[in-house]
């Protein structure tokens, strides 16, 4: 991609939310991106994701905690990755995964990036935030390289409560809502024996955080699949699931920044589905923002795929489109079941090659995704490898990709497409040392 950029002349600068960033060899972020950051979503209060943001929010009014929904997108790639203890080589970090501004400045890819700077300012026992956040990924119906997260944290200072410490974690246990869900803790399927816990906490420290931890994710989940039921059911599904308690269940997880680390599943239309990331927050992580002697939990979910869920909204990427019919069918503080408009025929082309010798530059599917993605826009429903294999004399592989080209506010024309096809073609074959065929 770095090599596409190229051909494409990386511009001096970039320019995002009003503020200009020189660029250099590490800038990969494209136009369409960055023309993404300004639109808040979340922030709206008739739009799902801003409807969704404000019902877990109101759950939480009067229990302690800030909520901060202003922060830009642009962060250091120290408060996104290095001050939550990311490794030099984690995946995250590189080009393919990240967008990058320049090499010290990127586009979250996560609201743990503000864990740093909220624990410094925060003036309350705990804080939520949300953000839109950004990934390079693939593009289907439940992937966007734009989407949003709700990031939530809560500590306890040592120094301040003495010998009360435990206590206070007792009440604060005790003082949340008690809910009417099955919970799956500990979970016969995993054991919690490997999970590691940090040796500045006491046992007893760290089952009282944990518990404070996972009671309140219980509240939050039990709080949006209740919404997500009563909707299902408004929209005609009779599933038994839907009238009887939600299933949820503790499993392990990893995540630089917290020890020991759980994510929260929940029992959804026959399936186990991952809502959220959590765990006690590493000791480092708070004595670099500046607060000694605390400890506290941190999680982080997704907010675009359960959005889906309670709005029935079919495509992520429904929720960027500026069409009225989309717009019009939503309003501040209801939970209502999208209704399609009427769906354009989408249409594929097949792009195939025989990829470069393994000594050239390699061509990460990321990097095609990115070229599609660029060049068509929005009117890539998805991109798919339908096919691939390894000539049995020479060795070289083929790979066979589908594009589904479809709009959702209007018919597209074949001579449209061809053209938007032919461009790939060209940006593909211009840039890697691919062999069309
Ligand atoms: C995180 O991003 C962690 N920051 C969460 C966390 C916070 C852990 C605090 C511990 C403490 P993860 O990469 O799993 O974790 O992403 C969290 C959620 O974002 C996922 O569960 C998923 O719902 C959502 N998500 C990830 N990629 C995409 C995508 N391309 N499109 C839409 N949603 C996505
Ligand atoms: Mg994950």
């Amino acid at each position: 991609f770095a090599r596409y950029f190229s051909t494409k002349k990386v511009p001096t600068s970039v320019t995002v939310n009003g503020q200009t960033y020189a660029t250099d060899s590490w800038t990969n972020v494209p136009a369409s991106i960055v023309a993404l950051t300004d639109r808040q979503l979340h922030l709206d209060q008739n739009h799902p994701i801003g409807i969704l943001r404000s019902l877990i929010e109101n759950s939480f009014k009067g229990m302690g905690y800030t909520f901060y929904n202003n922060f830009k997108p642009v962060v250091t790639t120290f408060e996104n990755f290095d001050v939550l203890g990311f490794p030099e080589n984690h995946p995250g970090r590189s080009k393919s995964d990240t967008y990058y501004i320049n090499e010290k400045t990127l586009l979250r890819t996560h609201t743990s990036a503000h864990e740093h700077e909220c624990f410094q300012k925060c003036s309350t026992p705990g804080y939520f935030i949300s953000a839109d956040v950004y990934r390079r990924d693939e593009i289907d119906r439940t992937h966007y390289p734009a989407f949003h997260q709700m990031e939530g944290a809560r500590i306890w200072s040592r120094s301040e409560l003495g010998d009360s410490l435990h206590e206070k974690l007792r009440q604060d246990i005790a003082s949340i809502p008690k809910v009417d869900i099955i919970v799956e803790d500990p979970n016969p399927a995993f054991s919690d024996a490997t999970n590691p816990k940090q040796s500045y906490m006491t046992d007893v420290e760290t089952d009282l955080v944990s518990q404070h931890l996972k009671r309140t994710l219980e509240l939050l989940v039990n709080q949006v699949f209740n919404e997500a039921k009563k909707s299902a059911k408004l929209a005609g599904s009779e599933e038994p699931y839907l009238n009887e308690p939600l299933r949820v269940r503790w499993i392990e997880a990893y995540f630089p920044w917290t020890a020991p680390s759980y994510e929260i599943e929940v029992w959804w239309k026959g399936e186990w589905l991952e809502v959220c990331g959590c765990g006690v927050v590493r000791e480092q992580v708070l004595t670099n923002s500046g607060i000694e002697d605390t400890i506290g939990w941190a999680f982080g979910v997704g907010l675009d795929r359960i959005a889906m869920l309670l709005f029935g909204i079919p495509d992520i990427r429904l929720f960027w489109t500026l069409d009225e019919r989309f717009s019009s069918q939503f309003t501040k503080g209801s939970i209502t079941t999208f209704k399609p408009y009427s769906k354009y025929p989408g249409t594929t082309r097949d792009v195939s090659f025989w990829l470069p010798d393994t000594d050239k530059l390699p061509l990460h599917e990321n990097d095609l995704m990115e070229i599609v993605r660029d060049t068509a826009g929005d009117l890539v429903e998805s991109v798919k490898l339908v096919d691939q294999f390894v000539h049995p004399k020479t060795g070289r592989k083929s790979q066979c990709y589908r594009i589904n080209y479809q709009s959702m506010d209007r018919s597209l024309t074949n001579d449209e497409i061809n053209v938007y096809q032919e461009r790939v073609r060209d940006i593909l074959s211009s840039t890697y040392e691919i062999e069309l065929r």
